[in-house]
This record gives structure tokens, sequence and C-alpha cells, in this order.
């Protein structure tokens, strides 16, 4: 193969878009009229036309630090030629050691133990089972059930989809968990509309959950899951107290309470994690996007030293968890999360984050006026625009604002009639107006 050809496969439009499948895509909308990207680099990526498109999104709320970090690139480089792969099981390599105890470090209270995946989905899922293997363990195999929210996302394994509660990521898969159940979701724009920040309204909906216990009793139930602010259902940020009082429910019934900070650790919303920011400690939060800055593919469950302590029983070369990943703790993964953390730490890119939230509060809400424009939330480094949508054409208003913005160089997410943005926190004050700027105007064009 010549260098062109191999440039070709990596630069040029592809003569056949058919045999890839494309994952929660319009895939005949897109390869009728392809979005195809080529390069990126700090606060933009390029197309095959060769375009530069603010990155509004941070890719898929993963690129926390910016594009093409050579920290990065080096440090995985480095580690694939000094050890490509190395067996998880029964078997170690340093980085891994180390990259857990770093993570540990950061997080709050006695989350002291990190167990590797690849994924914010295999995360998800692994923190549910780890939920019901406790419970096991410690002699109480009657707690069974996994409670989520309605609007929740926590990925697309089968535990994910069973507690998660975005209809359409159930509605085709069949009968799911058994016993899974929901708490009601916290978005409500009767009472809460252009509300900056957190809501005043809504912590009681957190009392739900002692409905649920009431009905299938405590014993019964192995652990609560939720986003600390629902991300993908469209930035529901919760409302003042309603997780301190999860926590307290939670604590009083034995029910484990887990965090899933796939979008909100990692400085999205001005801090570490959800979790320090809000003032709740779960017992365990799960991890990834922002872990490696979306370069290499990894996730992570943070656990309590009570649950790691509960599993180191018994005879000394027994396995104390049948779960894992040949790619768990993977060092090529492991070398880009160091390197990801010594970014994040170097650049004070969390803090940052706090710093410009004013900023970006006042930049997403100068939209409260456009037509249309039913809500906006924002908070940390992250925003949603809440659209009307079109009479019996729900979504077709927020992909239609999503073409026209990138028509202008601007890439944000659309979830329903919601437009999400969460860039990187690199991201600069002309930057932040850009954005919100081109999502006015393709809302107005539209109009
Ligand atoms: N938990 C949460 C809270 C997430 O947001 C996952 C788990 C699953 O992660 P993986 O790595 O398996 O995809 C997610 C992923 C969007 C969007 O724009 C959100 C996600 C992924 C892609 C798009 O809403 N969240």
């Amino acid at each position: 193969m010549t260098t062109s050809e191999n440039t070709a496969r990596y630069e040029a439009m592809p003569n056949d878009l058919e045999p890839y499948w494309m994952p929660f895509s319009s895939n005949r909308q897109f390869k009728s009229s392809p979005r195809m990207l080529v390069g990126a680099e700090g606060m933009h990526y390029t197309t095959t036309d060769g375009r530069k498109i603010l990155d509004g999104t941070a890719g898929l709320w993963c690129v926390n630090a910016g594009h093409g970090r050579t920290e990065i690139t080096e440090a995985v480089s480095a580690q694939i030629g000094r050890l490509d792969y190395a067996p998880g099981f029964q078997m170690g390599h340093p980085a891994a050691f180390e990259f857990a105890a770093r993570l540990c470090a950061m997080a709050p209270g006695n989350l002291d133990h990190a167990f590797f995946t690849n994924s914010g989905s295999e995360s998800a899922d692994t923190a549910l089972k780890i939920a019901l293997a406790y419970h096991h363990v410690r002699g109480e195999a009657s707690r069974t059930r996994l409670i989520g929210r309605a609007k929740g996302y926590h990925g697309v394994g089968f535990g994910g989809i069973s507690v998660g509660g975005m209809p359409n990521n159930r509605k085709f898969f069949g009968s799911l968990l058994a016993g899974s159940d929901h708490m009601p979701h916290t978005h409500n724009l009767e009472h809460n509309a252009f509300t900056r920040g957190q809501p005043e309204w809504g912590a009681d909906l957190a009392d739900e959950l002692e409905n649920i216990v009431a009905l299938h009793d405590a014993s019964t139930i192995a652990a609560v899951i939720v986003e600390p602010m629902a991300g993908s259902a469209g930035v529901i940020l919760p409302p003042k107290g309603y997780l301190k009082r999860l926590r307290e429910i939670c604590t009083k019934h034995g029910i484990l309470l887990i965090f899933d900070e796939v979008i909100t650790g990692f400085g999205r919303m001005g801090s570490s994690f959800a979790s320090e920011r809000f003032g709740v400690v779960p017992d365990m939060m799960t991890l990834a996007k922002g872990l490696t800055n979306g370069s290499i593919p990894m996730g992570a469950v943070l656990a309590s030293d009570t649950i790691y302590d509960t599993f180191m029983q018994g005879p000394e070369n027994a396995i104390e968890l049948f779960h894992g990943y040949t790619y768990s703790g993977h060092p090529v993964a492991c070398a880009a999360g160091h390197a990801t953390l010594d970014i994040y730490q170097k650049d004070g890119l969390f803090e940052r984050a706090a710093e410009l939230e004013p900023y970006w509060i006042d930049a997403a809400f100068s939209l409260s006026d456009v037509a249309n424009v039913i809500d906006v939330r924002a908070m940390g480094m992250v925003a949603a625009i809440e659209l009307e949508p079109l009479a019996g054409k729900p979504t077709a208003r927020a992909f239609d604002a999503f073409l026209k913005c990138y028509e202008r160089g601007v890439m944000v997410r659309t979830t329903g009639d919601i437009i999400a943005v969460s860039p990187p926190l690199i991201i600069e004050k002309n930057q932040i107006d850009q954005i919100f700027d081109t999502i006015g105007t393709a809302l107005k064009e539209a109009a």
C-alpha cells in the first residue's frame, strides 16, 4: 500500500458508505449528506472539505481537555511500544495500579478502589453487578432489585437499559432485567423553566424512593443508580437538596447509591466530580469519557472500602469477583488516562470550568427570548436549550437547528427537541459567544 492510499483511507470521502452501520444515527440521512470529520485540534474539527467546525460538544461529552493533546499522543505511543497489551486476569502491570490510585485519590469519601472497564455502558453494568454480588456475599441475596430513574441514561448494555429511562433505548429490546423499577424524573418546566443552575423546586421527588421501598420492601432492593445531572435526556439539573435526600433514604434502607458520572466527571460541572459539587458521596461511581479525554476507550467503577472489603474474604487464592474484561486496565488506555489527568491538573481545567461558569450561563440565557425557546438550563460547562416541538413533528425543530449550526461551523447535540452543548473546558469566551450566537441564528432562521 502506498502512502497516498493510506492517507486517502483516513482523509478522503469514502466511495461506499453503505457497509458501515452507524450507531445512534439516522443512517440514511447521514449517507445522503455526510458530515465527515478527518482531523481535530484544540477546539476545532476539520471536515473532508477542509472546513473548521467549532466543537460545542467535546466530541460526545468526552474531549474535556480539547483535541490533539500531544502529551496524550506521546504517552500512548510510548506505552504501545513498551507494553502493547498485558493480561489483566491474574496478572498486572504498574500503570493500571498507579492509575487506580490516582483516581481514588481524586474521588470523594472512601471511594478507594477502581475496577476498569472499556466504556460507560460497561461501567454501569459492572456497578450493577457489583451491587448484586455485594449483597449476595454479605448474606442478603434477596436484594436483587435495581432502581433507576425515568429519563436516566446508563449506556446500552442490558443492565444499563433496564435501569435507564429513555423509552426508545428500551422498547425494542424485550423484557430486560427482571426486578428493575424507576423513580420519577425531575424535569418540570412549569416549576423550573429558565432557572439558572439548580432548581429550587423538586427535592421532594426524592421521597418517591420511599414509596418504591414501601412497595417492594428494602430487603429486595440492591441499589439505586442515577446521573447526578441527567445528560443525555437533555441536561436535567438536580433540584437543590434532591441528591442529599436520595443519599439519606438509601443509607436508611441499606441500599447502595450509585452515581453515574460518565458525563459529569472530570470538570464538566466545574469540579472533579458532580459528587463533589453537590456535596453527596455515593457508594459507587461510574466513569468513562473524560477519563482518557475520549482518546482511548476506557471506563471505571470506583467502589467504597466497605464494598471492596466485603469481597476480600474466604480463601486467599479464590477469585473474589467473577467479572472483568479482556481489556480491563489496558496498558495503552492507562497511559492515555495518566496523560489526561496530568493535563487536567497542569492546566487547572476543572477550576477553569468553574471560573467560566457565570459567563457560560449568561451566554446560554441570552437565548431565553428567542422564538420557540421554552427553557434554558445551564451549570458548570454544560447547557441545554429546550424548544417547543413542531406540531406533529417531534425532534424535527432541534435536528434542523443541529444541521444549520453545522453548516455555520458549530457542532451541537440534540436529544428530542433539546439542543445540548458541553464544550471542551479549554474554550475561550469568544468561542462561547460563537456557540450561542450560532444557535440563536439557526433558530431565528428557522422560525
Ligand atoms: N452513562 C452515562 C451517564 C452516559 O452519558 C453512558 C453511561 C454510556 O457510555 P458509553 O461509553 O458506553 O457510550 C453514557 C453515554 C448524548 C450522548 O449526546 C451521551 C452518551 C453517549 C453518546 C451520546 O446524549 N452518554
